[in-house]
């Protein structure tokens, strides 16, 4: 059915429009009578007010998108870290006042019903966050682009802090329903597991599997103030039979559901792991099951408008966001050769035209390997595939560099050295026409250590692209005093041009900017203090230094020697209580992976030493400790607005990137941190003067390592770092079990310190002392944070999907 004419313009959005729109949603939508309804009943009638005017704009930028027949960007990513919409979206469409003003007139507080939208948490953390803020640049940009993930039903776990330490719970963020997606039934796949080849003539067949079926959920990402609303598209797990009838009928009612329930786990859980690798056959289905999904649907789409696949390569462009979706390259070929009938290099020629590679970890532990038996039993033809690849990867070398074996060995998809697994990241580099970093020095050193051979095969593939984060959700949302201020002096333009930021230096000697300037920090200090009062029940000093550490837990990441120096503050308030000291809440938040026992250690140390701090009547008023619990999207937007301090103190070479880092520093947090990831960057945009930077770069950490790393010398020699480390050993913050952090001790002194935290330590105390030095002067403090915020222009994801687009993806904007 096609009707020849549709009015977008359906909604007005003025205050008396968006007041009927609620009202008529709450009756005739939800069923409720405004008299009886709950935050919960108001908040869903005002989701399905402003998603009324997402979705005119959604069907355009579709219409737009096909009648120009543009070339799309497909971002396949196993996790988007969307969090909350309702507000963003508001905000987006240019009607938050209106729809704020038509809430107060039905007698209903704007902000207290959209704190009970839960977030979407379909992602860990950096990664994941990093997807959901390209999906925001890419709409705003007005990119044909679209995402490509796994509905889950349980996004990222909560986390409770029960007696100092991290339990665990399911979330269940569907349970009410969620207003921002449209089920999609008829767009259905069907995806094969198992089975074995067969040859019929020169054709591969694939037969005997076992099927799952997966159906679209699409997301609206809307794009800011355009028309450009893009799609995020969630596949959820079907089986193929509802039901087994014959054991239903022999009254075997469990066993008759058995099939079904192991068919659609497939999309239950997000694996919470962001950086050791599970290898568990469940995560390998759930990889395969999105890019198999994803892959027949753009290749559907392509033939809906072109008659055969020979143009494909123009078409599309499809972005790997780490080695997670690999798969879809043996899937690509797979569907090329066998359902299409196109030759071997028809098919390789396309594939590497198409796909794309963003690298965001060196760690080894982290990348991606799977057990070659594995593979193939659970996918035989895709390892077939991989094999051939391989092996014309492997001829193509031999025929430039000539027959070295060990060279051979090294760069083998196979890595052969004990049980034979396949390197996901290798076959990643081997298709993809451009590989990219996620800062300059992670590209560098991507190009030195974990690619060091393949940079070599392929120097010209390899390149950076500097992560970045959304200006709309990371400043304009979260931090809206400090936004209206800025509007007031530069005008509102910023949000999508954030170099404009840079005129704010010229106001850097305006006392009346700084107070006020002062004035919003201050503002954003109390709303988290007051959360904290309300749902921790710890009171807070407004005036105190905010030191904030929120992001994963990870030994790299070094939450510890943030935890080492604050128990030397406390050494040194006990040992001289009477000095002058700068008040300061060091604050940390952050999950730490189900089984990973060391973050989940220091998570209990974190708050053992929290509780000793706290209550010690000899601090009080200098020194306090909180761990917020269930670090989410949703409070970072309030915990990252009230920093002062942001730590950002891994050791060097070993943070890809961080974006945390660049998500206080635009909220006028002054950085503590380590030359890595793009601290680097942050340094260069604001000044030395405007940062604290101390430890050990990364050529001097390989140096370290070298000559043979001694902690416990420096354990012995420096007295503060010995007193607190033998507190933590001797069961100081752990009367009720004495030996409880022994293993932390052991780690650092016995073990090798392989973070190296003790040869950081004094020059991260000494920093600290610089840092309390200059909060004793708050006009100089403000004066820098200020320099903060006008040098993160280049920091925009905009800037950064802008870079992707045109040396990448080889896209333009679609033309409205
Ligand atoms: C892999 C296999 C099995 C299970 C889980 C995983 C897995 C999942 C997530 C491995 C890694 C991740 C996430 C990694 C991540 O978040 N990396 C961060 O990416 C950010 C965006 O580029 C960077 O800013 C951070 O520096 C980097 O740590």
């Amino acid at each position: 059915m096609k009707p020849t004419e549709f009015n977008f313009e359906h909604y007005a959005n003025d205050t008396a429009a968006l007041k009927k729109s609620i009202a008529d949603k709450l009756v005739y939508a939800i069923g409720k009578d405004p008299y009886v309804a709950s935050a919960q009943d108001w908040l869903q009638a005002t989701e399905l007010a402003v998603r009324d005017r997402l979705v005119e704009r959604w069907m355009k930028t579709t219409r737009t998108a096909y009648e120009q027949d543009a070339k799309r960007v497909y971002y396949l990513s196993m996790e988007f870290l969307i969090g909350r919409t309702f507000t963003n979206a508001a905000l987006a469409l240019g009607v938050y006042p209106q729809v704020k003003d038509a809430l107060a007139a039905l007698g209903v507080d704007i902000e207290e019903i959209a704190a009970k939208e839960p977030d979407a948490a379909l992602g860990n953390g950096g990664l994941g966050r990093l997807a959901a803020c390209f999906l925001d640049s890419m709409a705003t940009l007005g990119i044909a682009g679209m995402g490509y993930g796994i509905r889950y039903d349980y996004g990222m776990f909560r986390q409770q802090i029960i007696d100092g330490s991290q339990v665990e719970s399911p979330d269940y963020w569907l349970k009410d329903g969620n207003p921002w997606e449209f089920h999609r039934p008829e767009v259905q796949y069907r995806v094969r597991y198992g089975g074995h080849t067969e040859m019929d003539g020169e054709q591969v067949r694939w037969v005997g599997t076992q099927d799952v079926l997966a159906t679209a959920y699409d997301t609206i990402i809307p794009g800011y103030a355009t028309e450009a609303t893009n799609t995020l598209r969630l596949w959820s797990a079907r089986a193929t039979t509802e039901i087994n009838l014959s054991a239903f009928n022999q009254g075997n009612y469990f066993g008759a559901v058995e099939e079904k329930n192991h068919s659609e786990n497939v999309s239950r859980v997000l694996y919470p792991d962001d950086s050791t690798l599970s290898g568990r056959e469940l995560r390998l289905r759930q990889e395969y099951f999105f890019v198999s999904a994803s892959l027949q649907d753009m290749l559907h789409r392509h033939l809906h408008k072109h008659a055969d696949l020979s143009t494909l390569g123009d078409c599309i462009a499809i972005h790997l966001n780490d080695t997670h979706p690999v798969l879809a390259v043996p899937e690509m070929l797979r569907l090329l050769m066998d359902e299409h009938e196109l030759p071997w290099d028809q098919a390789w020629r396309m594939a590497q035209q198409i796909f794309s590679y963003t690298n965001h970890t060196l760690m080894h532990e982290a990348l991606e390997t799977w057990p070659v038996d594995m593979l193939g039993r659970v996918l035989p033809r895709h390892l077939q595939i991989i094999f051939d690849i391989n092996a014309a990867f492997l001829a193509s070398v031999t025929e430039t560099f000539g027959s070295d074996i060990d060279l051979m060995r090294r760069l083998s998809l196979i890595d052969e050295s004990g049980e034979r697994r396949v390197r996901m990241a290798y076959l990643a580099v081997v298709v993809s026409h451009k590989i990219n970093g996620v800062s300059r020095l992670h590209s560098d050193l991507m190009k030195q250590s974990i690619f060091a051979d393949l940079a070599r095969v392929f120097p010209q593939r390899f390149n950076n692209k500097t992560n970045g984060i959304t200006p709309r959700r990371w400043l304009a949302q979260a931090n809206p005093s400090l936004a209206a201020l800025i509007d007031e002096r530069i005008g509102p333009d910023w949000r999508r041009d954030l170099n404009q930021l840079g005129a704010l230096k010229a106001y850097v000697e305006d006392d009346d900017f700084l107070q006020r300037f002062a004035q919003s920090k201050q503002q954003n200090k109390q709303r988290l203090a007051d959360w904290v009062q309300a749902n921790m029940g710890l009171e807070l000093d407004p005036l105190s230094m905010f030191d904030v550490q929120v992001k994963r837990i990870h030994e790299y990441k070094r939450q510890l020697l943030n935890a080492l120096h604050v128990i030397t503050l406390y050494n040194r308030i006990v040992a001289n209580p009477d000095a002058d000291h700068v008040p300061r809440t060091v604050i940390f938040a952050g999950k730490a992976a189900s089984a990973y026992h060391m973050a989940k250690l220091i998570i209990k140390l974190i708050n053992d030493v929290g509780v000793r701090v706290n209550n010690d009547p000899l601090v009080a008023g200098r020194l306090k400790v909180v761990f917020v619990p269930n670090y989410s999207v949703s409070l970072a937007e309030l915990i990252i607005p009230a920093a002062n301090l942001s730590e950002q103190i891994s050791l060097a070479g070993t943070e890809a990137s961080g974006t945390g880092n660049m998500k206080l520093s635009l909220n006028g947090a002054l950085t503590m941190g380590t030359l890595d990831g793009a601290n680097v960057e942050i340094l260069e945009q604001v000044g030395a003067d405007n940062i604290f930077i101390f430890g050990n770069t990364t050529p001097q950490v390989q140096d370290i390592r070298a000559h043979g790393y001694q902690p416990r010398q420096i354990y012995e020699s420096n007295p503060e770092l010995k007193r607190a480390l033998d507190q933590i050993r001797d069961g100081f913050f752990s009367p009720d079990d004495r030996g409880r952090f022994q293993a932390i001790f052991d780690t650092l002194v016995k073990f090798g310190d392989h973070y190296l935290l003790l040869a950081d330590y004094a020059r991260y105390v000494k920093a600290q002392e610089q840092a309390d030095e200059l909060y004793r002067n708050q006009l100089m403090w403000n004066k820098k944070a200020l320099l903060n915020v006008s040098g993160m222009g280049p920091f925009s994801s905009d800037r950064t999907i802008a870079d992707y687009a045109h040396d990448i993806w080889k896209v333009k904007p679609l033309r409205f």
